[in-house]
């Protein structure tokens, strides 16, 4: 396996999902930046207020940055924190999925659009209805797209009960089942939710529901789907143990079976990352906060090669 590479050293990018669009490797990073806001459990700190775009022509190519391409000041509806984003293609158009905190402090997920991959990105006047929470993934199976999102603490989800904001907003209990990421088919138009979203059910062993106290393996945020062999691999992030791992399951919705560690923690508080194929390897897309010397709100994005055993497991990867 070849060294993991640090892929943009002049900024601070996060959180990059990475995408095979027109043959090339393109990657849509948070960008972060040192706004002065202290550290806190709500994560202020990651106060961001644009995209950047970035391609390569293949793993070992140079990364091609195209400046801004989204940001607050052209969203009507913004508050702040443009945290991590995901970009879809379909019938001739590239849409980008954000979560901003509107003018009330709460998440919402937002949509622009591109004729290209690389943006810019026009981002539509109003937040997606019965949008919440953060860190969208959009993955596209036999022609329907589904968008999986969520993260607890500063990511909002423990607000909701069954899609309604429900105070007092609490975690569940320790022996009591975790909370999910969510899951929603897109319409037709990539604008809107066709459904309302479900839970996303991560099962242990044996078939059980994780429990809110099985903090290395129930999700915390960062969702990403993705397929090999047929199966679906559904990977997040732990959050306050700041692992990521992984679960398999048979089809979109899941349920999804809890398999192992992907990536041992990085340097920075949190990880986060997503996983793509390109000319029949496979890479995880990640961050650390190495080169800022550890402030986890200025993160540097990387790409090691991932690979898999005979019957399909990923292959842990040290984060240090
Ligand atoms: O970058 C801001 C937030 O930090 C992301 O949305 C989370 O997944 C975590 O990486």
């Amino acid at each position: 396996m070849k060294a993991s590479r640090y892929l943009f050293p002049s900024d601070y990018m996060a959180d990059p999902s990475a995408h095979v669009f027109e043959d090339k490797i393109y990657i849509y990073p948070s960008h972060d930046w040192e706004s002065g806001i202290p550290e806190n459990d709500n994560g202020d700190h990651f106060n961001m207020r644009d995209y950047h775009v970035f391609s390569m022509d293949d793993p070992e190519a140079e990364v091609v940055d195209y400046g801004v391409v989204l940001s607050t000041d052209d969203i009507p509806w913004a508050g702040r924190q443009l945290w991590d984003s995901d970009v879809a293609y379909r019938d001739g158009k590239y849409y980008m999925y954000f979560p901003l905190k509107d003018q009330n402090d709460i998440f919402r997920m937002g949509v622009a659009i591109s004729d290209r991959p690389e943006g810019p990105f026009i981002p539509n006047a109003n937040p997606m209805k019965g949008s919440y929470s953060i860190d969208p993934c959009v993955f596209e199976d036999n022609g329907s797209y589904y968008m999986y999102f969520g993260g607890i603490w500063g990511g909002q989800l423990q607000f909701y009960r069954d899609n309604k904001l429900t105070p007092p907003c609490e975690l569940p209990h320790f022996h009591e089942r975790a909370l999910c990421p969510k899951i929603a088919k897109l319409g037709d138009d990539m604008l809107e939710f066709a459904e309302a979203p479900r839970d996303v059910l991560i099962l242990d062993e044996q078939g059980n529901p994780l429990k809110q106290g099985d903090s290395e393996r129930r999700f915390f945020e960062a969702s990403w789907v993705h397929k090999y062999q047929g199966k679906y691999y559904f990977s997040y992030s732990t959050g306050d143990t700041h692992l990521l791992c992984y679960a398999v399951g048979d089809n979109p919705y899941g349920p999804f079976t809890y398999q192992g560690v992907i990536l041992t923690p990085v340097v920075g508080w949190t990880t986060h990352h997503s996983i793509l194929e390109f000319k029949d390897k496979w890479y995880l897309f990640y961050h650390d906060a190495m080169p800022s010397g550890g402030k986890t709100w200025l993160r540097s994005m990387k790409m090691v090669e991932l690979e898999y055993d005979e019957e399909g497991a990923i292959k842990t990867i040290a984060g240090q």
